[in-house]
């Protein structure tokens, strides 16, 4: 089992990695789209706390995170949102699709539930070549409107397959609450309806998500069939870099502040200031060379832009 200091220190890579992306979005180094994950890191820390290095991740476009606690490195996160070569798609996905088939961290979806088919097809995969590996599928509750979320559910489920469903519910779907366009807004129970074995857990708390993944995990792993986690959670910035955030009141995202992971996590393992400024040094000290190798990235040639697009016409 992972130690409650070590879930610490990966919280807050994420959570400066997270930090370093908005300043650099700001200073224009990173363009298009930018989804930050500050807030919920107890989620994906938690979960992938659980995780074998063979099983596989999928996620969302709020996926940063995610990809860094599956051992994709700083810098090729970083150089891969500035579109340099070096970026671990070759400049080619930018923040929303990052893929590393050598970390089994199949992206990086921009698609609200397209995650999902393809967690499913992978666990499909593992279980006809009799592969003792899970598949992890990451996606946020407004995938649950879309038709992909029970499509997924139904065929897991009744073919058994070795996946773990987690919905990360931070309670709005860019500007829609979740509230206003579910008749059933307890997720959990939802995906109980497909016979598959679902459980809320308190999203802002690392040790209840690492132990309720591990056992989640050991349960898919021991041929239990898929099961499904709401991690009841919040994103305490904008939905993306452009959001006016008209939709929710100030009150309420500090109430939530209040329970940020990192900070509840610190005061209850009452870590020395010290080991705590050590930390911090390290992770900052990890991130300032993501941006230099990144920064000194190249970019891809224009002749080479259209490879990859079309694959080679075979010799005949
Ligand atoms: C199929 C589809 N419909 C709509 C969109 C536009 N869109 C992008 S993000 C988003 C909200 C998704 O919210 P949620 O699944 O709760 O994830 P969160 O952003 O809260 O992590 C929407 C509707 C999309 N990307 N894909
Ligand atoms: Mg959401």
């Amino acid at each position: 089992m992972t130690e409650p200091v070590d879930l610490l220190r990966q919280m807050l890579r994420v959570r400066r990695l997270e930090e370093t992306c908005v300043e650099l979005y700001s200073a224009a180094k990173i363009r298009g789209f930018l989804h930050v994950y500050i807030g919920e890191e107890a989620v994906a820390t938690g979960v992938s706390s659980a995780l074998a290095a063979d099983d596989a991740v999928v996620a969302t476009y709020r996926e940063h995170g995610h990809a860094l606690l599956r051992g994709v490195s700083a810098e090729a996160i970083l150089a891969e949102m500035y579109g340099k070569q070096e970026g671990c798609c070759r400049g080619r996905g930018g923040s929303m699709h990052l893929f590393d088939a050598a970390t089994r961290f199949y992206g990086g979806n921009a698609i609200v539930a397209g995650g999902l088919p393809l967690a499913v097809g992978l666990a499909l995969a593992d279980k006809m070549q009799g592969r003792d590996r899970v598949t992890v599928c990451f996606f946020g509750e407004g995938a649950v409107a879309e038709g992909e979320f029970h499509e997924s559910l139904n065929l897991a489920a009744l073919w058994r397959l070795p996946v773990l469903f987690c919905c990360e519910n931070n309670l709005y779907a860019m500007g829609t609450a979740l509230r206003l366009v579910e008749s059933e807004t307890d997720i959990a129970l939802k995906a109980s309806a497909y016979e598959i074995p679902a459980w809320p857990v308190d999203g802002m708390d690392v040790l209840a998500v690492a132990e309720t993944a591990r056992r989640a995990v050991d349960a898919v792993r021991g041929g239990g069939g898929p099961h499904f986690l709401e991690l009841r959670t919040y994103r305490f910035r904008a939905h993306s870099m452009f959001d006016p955030e008209r939709y929710r009141e100030k009150a309420e995202v500090a109430r939530w502040v209040e329970r940020d992971p990192i900070e509840t996590l610190r005061a209850s393992l009452a870590l020395p200031e010290q080991e705590w400024t050590e930390m911090q040094r390290d992770v900052d000290a990890e991130l300032q060379a993501a941006v230099a190798f990144a920064e000194a990235g190249t970019d891809e040639p224009v002749e080479e832009l259209t490879r990859f697009v079309h694959s080679d016409r075979p010799a005949r």
